[in-house]
């Protein structure tokens, strides 16, 4: 309170919070009662994801391992699982019929009466996957981490859909302040949210999301360099050589390790993302995950004008086959990932 003082009268009054935007997209019928409830309960479960992370280190160490592992065989943070376990629960008692999450072999089953409502009528039936706290390696070292959800139909059980089928996708990124970006399939472009944790409500920011064309940052983890596919290695060579080179450009390089984070910095304001497959056992396809990780990025980035590729195809394109299928992703300013795409159509 007293830092709100010094900076005298603090009036959110013109600032459009988050209830507002879903009751307006109600109330113009590009979202349904149904899909807007869903996303409420995500924000407050990121919420309580905050207050939890504002504590750790002081109650429990929420970067410590449990001793168990995901999926993937990643090992599990504490946070992780109780962020999990924290949307699940906000989740019960909506239109969700399921929950398809990173930290799960399988689609969880959530039985509620709004479920069996929302499954009669096909419409309504949603399911929601979630990478319930992205980057959690970082929680330890106090570096942004965040939840990413899609949010998808469920008209043939637990299938997760293409990518471009999804109804709505977004991400809360738990760092300096915990902010939100947040898509319905009937939107133009995205809009990102700041939550004012005075009195805990996520008010927007500025203007909807546009992904600059151009940009000189790129993010990737160039410690795996020499296990690159040869596409990747070209462009990389190109962007090295800087003015001299085919870009005409120097570049800076940016890797926080939490996707999230490089993420809505892309959003904010440009850039390109690669994690590509490379000749790492198990990394053929890269790191990152179809389903609940690169498919709500890429509906985001495509919706902010921006392109998101496995590096030669379109990543909302690709048919799930499997819940936790890994996919090489690039993404951000559209004319960098062409670059890109170039070289892996040329090589
Ligand atoms: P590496 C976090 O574990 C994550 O899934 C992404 O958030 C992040 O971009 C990537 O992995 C980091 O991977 O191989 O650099 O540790």
């Amino acid at each position: 309170m007293a830092f709100v003082m010094m900076m005298g009268c603090y009036d959110d009054g013109d600032k459009m919070r988050l209830d507002d935007y879903l009751t307006n997209r109600c109330d113009d019928g590009r979202i349904s009662l149904a899909e807007a409830k869903v996303t409420r309960q995500l924000a407050e479960a990121a919420i309580a994801i905050t207050r939890l992370i504002r504590v750790s280190g002081i109650e429990t160490d929420l970067g410590a391992e449990t001793g168990g592992a995901n999926s993937d065989g990643d090992d599990q943070k504490a946070l992780d699982v109780m962020a999990e376990e924290i949307i699940i629960e906000h989740l019960q008692n909506t239109a969700a019929a399921y929950v398809l999450s990173e930290e799960q072999d399988a689609p969880i089953a959530l039985s509620s009466d709004e479920a069996a409502d929302a499954a009669s009528s096909q419409d309504q039936h949603m399911m929601v996957a979630i990478d319930p706290l992205d980057g959690s390696s970082n929680i330890a070292v106090n570096v942004t981490v965040g939840t990413i959800f899609s949010i998808m139909p469920c008209t043939n059980g637990p299938m997760p859909c293409r990518g471009r089928d999804q109804l709505a996708a977004g991400f809360f990124a738990y760092g300096p302040q915990t902010t939100l970006i947040l898509a319905f399939a009937r939107d133009t472009a995205p809009q990102c949210f700041v939550l004012d944790e005075r009195d805990g409500q996520f008010v927007a920011m500025d203007d909807l999301v546009r992904i600059p064309d151009h940009s000189n940052e790129y993010a990737i983890n160039a410690a795996y360099a020499a296990h690159w596919f040869s596409p990747v290695k070209s462009w990389m060579a190109e962007v090295l050589a800087g003015k001299e080179g085919a870009y005409s450009k120097s570049f800076r390089m940016r890797w926080v390790g939490s996707m999230v984070a490089d993420a809505w910095r892309i959003f904010r304001r440009g850039g390109v993302f690669l994690y590509p497959g490379d000749h790492r056992k198990g990394y053929e396809n890269g790191r990152l995950r179809l389903v609940y990780e690169a498919n709500p990025i890429s509906f985001l980035t495509e919706k902010a004008g921006g392109r998101a590729v496995n590096g030669s195809d379109r990543i909302l394109d690709l048919l799930p086959e499997d819940l936790h299928q890994r996919t090489a992703l690039i993404f951000g300013s559209a004319a960098e990932v062409d670059h890109l795409i170039a070289f892996h159509r040329n090589e």
